[in-house]
């Protein structure tokens, strides 16, 4: 089993979507292994972001991502890093898939509404810098026979 890590932005904050996300998650068979509200402080957030630091939108990203707080959600499942971008669709809102996250709720690029890790690497990072060890719960799922073949997990 993979965790990984989900961001819901202040784009999802502000608009109402937070249930509606977790919800797709939940229904999708994701369990739910860490979730919290917090604001994101310049230093977090330039280690989040320090593959686009240097870009010249890097400026409106943070002031977006500090417009409201944000609910950070540690995802896990089967596969689940790879399973969650393809449930968040490609960045930009107005080209992503209808059926993804990004695909149903955003017209933006950067207003879109979830981030999700790209890898099992950068989710492992990822999940430490915003969660500390005992907010991670490792609990069991009653109903995992029903979501994955025994030789699946
Ligand atoms: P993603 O992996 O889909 O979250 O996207 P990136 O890491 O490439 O981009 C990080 C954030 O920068 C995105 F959420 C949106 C923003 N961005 C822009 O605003 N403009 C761009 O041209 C590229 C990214």
């Amino acid at each position: 089993m993979q965790v990984t890590l989900v961001i819901l932005k202040p784009s999802a904050v502000q608009r109402g979507l937070m249930g509606e996300v977790v919800s797709r998650f939940e229904k999708k068979g994701i369990q739910i292994v860490g979730l919290k509200m917090l604001c994101l402080s310049d230093e977090i957030l330039e280690e989040h972001y320090s593959h686009i630091k240097e870009k010249p939108f890097y400026g409106r990203v943070k002031d977006s991502m500090q417009a409201s707080p944000v609910v950070v959600m540690a995802l896990k499942g089967v596969d689940v890093v790879n399973v969650v971008r393809k449930l968040a669709g490609v960045t930009n809102g107005r080209e992503a898939q209808p059926g993804t996250i990004r695909g149903d709720y955003s017209m933006s690029v950067q207003e879109n509404i979830i981030h999700a890790s790209d890898s099992i690497e950068t989710a492992n990072v990822e999940l430490s810098r915003f969660f500390d060890k005992n907010e991670i719960h490792d609990y069991p799922l009653h109903n995992i026979q029903s979501l994955y073949a025994p030789d699946e997990y």
